[in-house]
C-alpha cells in the first residue's frame, strides 16, 4: 500500500522541480535565520537567489557533526524557542550529544516520512504495532509511535527490553507488527525460540527494522525464524529520525522521501559528486525542516543511490543497503574492513548463530583481529577438536575475501553480549595517540 502516491511516485521532472523550489527556501530561510549559516555561505560567496534549481545544491557548504556539536544546543535553529514543541538527541558516545529540535510541522512531517514506511507492511486501523525502539531522546521510540497513529493503527509503547515481557505481550495482545533494531528482533527471535512459542500462532507479519547497518544475512534469520517480511528503514536525528527512507515490498533499495529529503553521494575525500551506483559519502539536505533545517549534512553512511524506476510504482530515488559509518571502518593490517562483511560472511554459514564480536588490537608492530562467534547450540562442543571443522571454513572464506587472517573464537551459544538498542560488534584497543 502506498502512503503518499501523488509524492512517491511523482515523475522525476516534477520531483526536480518541487526539490528545486523547496531548496531554494530552505536556503533562503538558512541565510536569514541562521548566522552560522549565512558566515559559511558569505564565505563561499553565495547568496540564497544563486541558488535556482536542484542542481544548484553543489555550490552550497557541507554541514558536518562537528558543526552540529559547536553549535551545541541551538546554534543551527531557526525559530524561536516558543515554536518548538519537541528536543531529542542522538546518544554521542563522547562529548555533546546532537540535539534535535522540531516544530509541529516538523513533527507532523516526521509522522508521514514513517507512515510512508509502516504502509509498505499494509499497517492500517486494526493492526497492533509493538514499538520495541527505545523511547526517549532517542528518536526511534517516539518517531516510530507517532508514524503509527498516522496510520490509524495500535500505538503498542513497549520500549526496548525485557524481552520475556515483549513476547508475552506479543502473544496475548495480538501484535501484528513490530518496530525494533535488527539486532533486538534477533535476540526476541532466540528469546521465541527458547521459550519454545509456536511462532506460527503469532498474528507477526511484518517488521521495521534500522537504526544500525544489517545484512541480507540477518534479514534472511529475522524473516525465517519470525516468520514475517523484514523492511528496512532508515533515518538520522539530525533530519528527524526513523523514516528519511523505507524500503517497499521489493527489498531493494530504501526509497528516500525525495520531497523531504535531497540526497547526494560523494567522495568521502574530494567531497565531489560520484557517478550515479557509484558507493560514496551519503549527503542529505533537508527541503521541509522549520527548527533546523540542514544543508549538505555529511552522514557519514556509506552507500549508492539508484534512479532506476522501480516495481512498487514509487519513482523515490533508492537507496543501497548502507555498508556502515566512515568511522566503522577498521583497517586492520592494512586492509579496510568493515563489520558489516564479517556478519555478510558468518551468516553464510548455518552452523553459527548471526552474533559476533569483533576485537582488534596491536601487538608489537603487529594488529591483532580476534573474532568470537558462536555455534548454535546443537552443534556446541567446548572440545576445540570439535569445533575445528567449523572454524576452517569460515577461517577460509574471511581470509579469501578480506585478506586478514582471523583469530576465531568458538563461544558457548547465549554468551555473546546482546543488544536491545544499536549493537556493539567492535572493540578496537589499539591506542592510536602513539602513532606517528
Ligand atoms: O538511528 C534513527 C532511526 C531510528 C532510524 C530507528 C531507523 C530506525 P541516530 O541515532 O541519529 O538515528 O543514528 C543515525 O544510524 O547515520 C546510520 O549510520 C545508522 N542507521 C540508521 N538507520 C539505518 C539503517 C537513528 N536502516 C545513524 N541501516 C545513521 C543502516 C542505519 N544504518
Amino acid at each position: 500500500m502506498i502512503h503518499n502516491p501523488q509524492m512517491e511516485c511523482m515523475s522525476r521532472e516534477d520531483m526536480r522541480k518541487l526539490q528545486g523550489e523547496r531548496l531554494a527556501a530552505t536556503v533562503k530561510r538558512c541565510y536569514e535565520k541562521v548566522p552560522f549559516y549565512k558566515k559559511k555561505m558569505d564565505e563561499l560567496g553565495i547568496k540564497p537567489e544563486d541558488i535556482k534549481s536542484v542542481d544548484d545544491v553543489v555550490k552550497l557548504p557541507f554541514t558536518t557533526k562537528h558543526d552540529l556539536r559547536d553549535e551545541y544546543p541551538y546554534g543551527l535553529q531557526a525559530v524561536p524557542m516558543d515554536e518548538i514543541k519537541r528536543i531529542h538527541a542522538s546518544s554521542g558516545t563522547t562529548g555533546k550529544p546532537v540535539v534535535g529540535t522540531y516544530t509541529q510541522a516538523d513533527l507532523d512531517m516526521w509522522s508521514e516520512c514513517v507512515a510512508r514506511v509502516l504502509a509498505v507492511g499494509d499497517i492500517g486501523p486494526g493492526d497492533v504495532v509493538q514499538v520495541s525502539y527505545g523511547y526517549g531522546l532517542f528518536t526511534g521510540g517516539l518517531g516510530a509511535h507517532d508514524g503509527v497513529a498516522k496510520r490509524g493503527a495500535v500505538q503498542l509503547p513497549t520500549s526496548a527490553g525485557n524481552s520475556e515481557k515483549q513476547i508475552m505481550l506479543m502473544q496475548d495482545l495480538g501484535t501484528t507488527a513490530i518496530c525494533c533494531t535488527p539486532s533486538y528482533a534477533l535476540h526476541l527471535a532466540e528469546v521465541i525460540e527458547k521459550n519454545k512459542v509456536d511462532v506460527s500462532k503469532l498474528k507477526l507479519r511484518v517488521g521495521f527494522f534500522g537504526a544500525e547497518p544489517w545484512t541480507w544475512g540477518i534479514r534472511r534469520e529475522l524473516e525465517a525464524k519470525l516468520n514475517i517480511k523484514a523492511i528496512d528503514i532508515y533515518g538520522l536525528t539530525e533530519m528527524c529520525g526513523p523514516g528519511v527512507g523505507g524500503e517497499c515490498q521489493y527489498q531493494d533499495g530504501t526509497h528516500i522521501w525525495e520531497d523531504m529529503f535531497l540526497p547526494e553521494i560523494v567522495n568521502p575525500e574530494t567531497l565531489e559528486p560520484v557517478a550515479p551506483g557509484e558507493v560514496g559519502e551519503l549527503v542529505i539536505t533537508s527541503l521541509c525542516k522549520e527548527a533546523m533545517p540542514i544543508l549538505r549534512y555529511r552522514t557519514r553512511d556509506l552507500s549508492s543511490l539508484n534512479y532506476e524506476p522501480c516495481k512498487c510504482g514509487r519513482t523515490a530515488v533508492r537507496l543501497g543497503k548502507v555498508l556502515g559509518r566512515s568511522d566503522d571502518m577498521l583497517i586492520i593490517r592494512g586492509v579496510n574492513v568493515f563489520p558489516s562483511q564479517i556478519e555478510t560472511v558468518l551468516t553464510e554459514f548455518p552452523a553459527f548463530t548471526p552474533q559476533y564480536f569483533i576485537t582488534v588490537d596491536r601487538k608489537g608492530n603487529e594488529d591483532t583481529f580476534d573474532l568470537d562467534v558462536e555455534l548454535r547450540e546443537e552443534l556446541f562442543s567446548p572440545n576445540p577438536g570439535k569445533q575445528m571443522p567449523f572454524i576452517k571454513p569460515l577461517y577460509d572464506r574471511l581470509v579469501s575475501l578480506t585478506g586478514i587472517k582471523p583469530n576465531i573464537h568458538i563461544q558457548p551459544p547465549g554468551t555473546i553480549q546482546r543488544s536491545t538498542g544499536k549493537a556493539k560488534h567492535v572493540n578496537d584497543k589499539r591506542d592510536f595517540s602513539n602513532w606517528h
